[in-house]
């Protein structure tokens, strides 16, 4: 089994309901089990984009599917929760964001999985749940999150429920 973090993000239709529902199918991932979540926040939105606050939470998974059966499976939950790529523009508005944040430490750069997520390094939305649940947590280069924190620059979350 892998340990591997997942980020979760929505500002579409009902997202504190989505985020929910999406944590409860990513415990339902086949040859996976679930080790547990972070609570969820509401954050101010990152990008340009002019869009509602987001909903984000991170959970902790052991699989052994590989990563690319695994991002199929991530992939197949975003469709079910009516997530429309072509319609999308980069950092705008959608119904569920499924990232892969770590798998272990696999590095791994292909066309359609980066490993890990390039943007995790700098994103409050993402390194506040992930210290929640995995506070210790080390990089495959060696960073520790305690480090990434520290050089964080805070846009704005308030916990919305607790895990
Ligand atoms: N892909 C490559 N690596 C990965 C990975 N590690 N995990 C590929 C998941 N997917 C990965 O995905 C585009 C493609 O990236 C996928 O088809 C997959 O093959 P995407 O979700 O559209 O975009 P992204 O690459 O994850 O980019 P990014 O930077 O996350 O931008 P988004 O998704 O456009 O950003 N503000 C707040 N506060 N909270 C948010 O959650 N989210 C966004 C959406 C903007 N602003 C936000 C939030
Ligand atoms: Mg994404």
């Amino acid at each position: 089994m892998t340990r591997v973090y997942i980020a979760l993000g929505s500002n579409l239709g009902l997202p504190e309901q989505n985020v929910a529902l999406a944590i409860e199918a990513l415990k339902k991932l086949p040859k996976s089990t679930f080790v547990s979540c972070s609570s969820l926040y509401q954050s101010i939105p990152m990008g340009h984009v002019s869009q509602d606050d987001y909903v984000n939470a991170v959970v902790a998974i052991n699989t052994k599917l590989d990563p690319l059966d695994l991002l199929d499976k991530t992939q197949e939950i975003e469709i079910a929760f009516g997530r429309e790529r072509e319609e999308e523009e980069r950092w705008g508005p959608r119904t569920l964001d499924l990232d892969i944040l770590l798998y272990g430490h696999c590095n791994m750069k292909t066309e359609r999985l980066t490993l890990p997520h390039y943007g995790m390094t700098s994103r409050e939305f993402v390194l506040y749940p992930l210290d929640e649940i995995a506070p210790d947590l080390q990089l495959p280069d060696g960073r520790t999150l305690k480090s990434l924190l520290s050089t964080l620059t805070e846009n704005g979350m308030t916990v919305i429920s607790q895990a």
